[in-house]
């Protein structure tokens, strides 16, 4: 039987739906707009997928899988982002799936065409998890128009796998799922550029987020909670509280929804 639309929405509006399943591995498909998320996600998984509302948002989720070597990988395509800063309900959902979804693989689908401007939200992804891999997509598109992007040099800037895609002819997909079976497992292990700040905010960083509670530290990285804070994104706690049940910050009322009641700083 086909699900509907309606049965659908029910199923991935269950609270823990963000976590991973409960076999095999989680992949999130994050990046702009327009950079071909959806085409290869429809490569990927054809017929099967499903779609819904995120939880409280009118944004649209779309999830589903596919095989590969062995390993049943589900694929969620996150709403297009130009940054991770949540300024919109689009850049919430996608940064609090990269965040507290806990996927094993995150891939950031860039256009090979205007690579410049989608590697600012790559920098971004990558503060977040080292787990993350390029998708070059578009890679047809931009042979036609003569640019030559040198991926193997870009994955070694970057750190992290680059993998040349057209995903409305299909190339690269192979090459692609084996870099997520390959990072999901941990045989290959991305070390991300990262960016280091000016020491007074490296110091900062530090310092804040030697403060946090255990459970928090645990759970995420502190080290990109403690910059958003610093940064004046306050909006990080009602996230934390949504997702990791700890939605408090001392002195300064609730912020979250949480209901276990603990701080976000010891
Ligand atoms: N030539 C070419 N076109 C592509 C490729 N991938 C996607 N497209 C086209 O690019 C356009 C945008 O693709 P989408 O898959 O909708 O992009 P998206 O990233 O899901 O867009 P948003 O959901 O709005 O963020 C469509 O017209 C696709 O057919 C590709 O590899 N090569
Ligand atoms: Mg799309």
């Amino acid at each position: 039987m086909a699900l509907t639309r309606h049965t659908t929405a029910k199923k991935i509006s269950q609270p823990g739906s963000l976590n991973s399943p409960a076999t095999g591995y989680l992949a999130a498909l994050a990046g702009n707009p327009n950079t071909g998320k959806s085409t290869l996600f429809n490569a990927l998984t054809g017929l099967k997928q499903h779609t819904g509302n995120w939880p409280g948002k009118t944004v649209v989720q779309a999830r589903g899988n596919y095989r590969h070597e062995g390993k049943l990988v589900t694929l969620v395509d996150l709403p297009g982002a130009y940054s991770l800063w949540a300024s919109s309900p689009e850049e919430e959902v996608a940064r609090d799936f990269i965040c507290f979804g806990r996927p094993d693989v995150t891939i950031v689908v860039v256009d090979a065409t205007c690579l410049e401007r989608n590697l600012n939200f790559v920098l971004q992804v990558m503060e977040i998890t080292p787990r993350t891999i390029v998708c070059l997509n578009l890679i047809d598109e931009a042979r036609r128009r003569n640019i030559h992007i040198d991926d193997q040099k870009l994955q070694s800037r970057l750190g992290v796998p680059v993998i040349p895609t057209a995903a409305r002819s299909g190339e690269g997909l192979n090459l692609l799922k084996d870099a997520v079976n390959r990072v999901a497992s941990g045989a290959v292990r991305p070390e991300p550029r990262q960016i280091r700040y000016e020491e007074s905010i490296e110091q900062a960083i530090e310092e804040l987020a030697a403060t946090f509670v255990p459970s928090l530290q645990e759970g995420i990285n502190k080290r990109w909670i403690a910059l958003r804070l610093i940064g004046g994104d306050y909006s990080v706690i009602s996230s934390i509280g949504k997702h990791l049940g700890s939605g408090r910050i001392k002195g300064e009322g609730e912020y979250g929804t949480g209901t276990a009641g603990k701080d976000v700083f010891k």
